[in-house]
C-alpha cells in the first residue's frame, strides 16, 4: 500500500538544489519514488504510509537546508 502527494518545497535556488533534494529523499526509509522539479518548486513523494510520514519527510528535508510544505 502506497501513497502519492505533492508537497511545496521551499529555499531551492538553483537546479541542482532541486536534483539534491530528489536524490536525499529517494534514499529516506518509505519512500517508493520521489520527482523534483524546480521550475514548479514542488515534489511528488510516493511514500509507505506505515513507514513514513509527511511530517518526517519535512524533518528529513529540512536536515540538508530545505523546506517541505506539509498541507493543513
Ligand atoms: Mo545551487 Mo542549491 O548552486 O543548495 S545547489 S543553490
Amino acid at each position: 500500500e502506497s501513497t502519492t502527494e505533492t508537497f511545496p518545497i521551499l529555499n531551492m535556488t538553483c537546479a541542482s538544489c532541486a536534483s539534491s533534494s530528489q536524490s536525499f529523499l529517494r534514499r529516506q526509509e518509505g519512500v517508493i519514488s520521489a520527482d523534483v522539479n524546480y521550475a514548479s518548486t514542488s515534489g511528488t513523494i510516493k511514500y509507505i504510509p506505515s513507514k513514513t510520514n509527511p511530517e518526517t519527510l519535512k524533518e528529513q528535508l529540512d536536515q540538508i537546508g530545505f523546506e517541505l510544505v506539509v498541507p493543513d
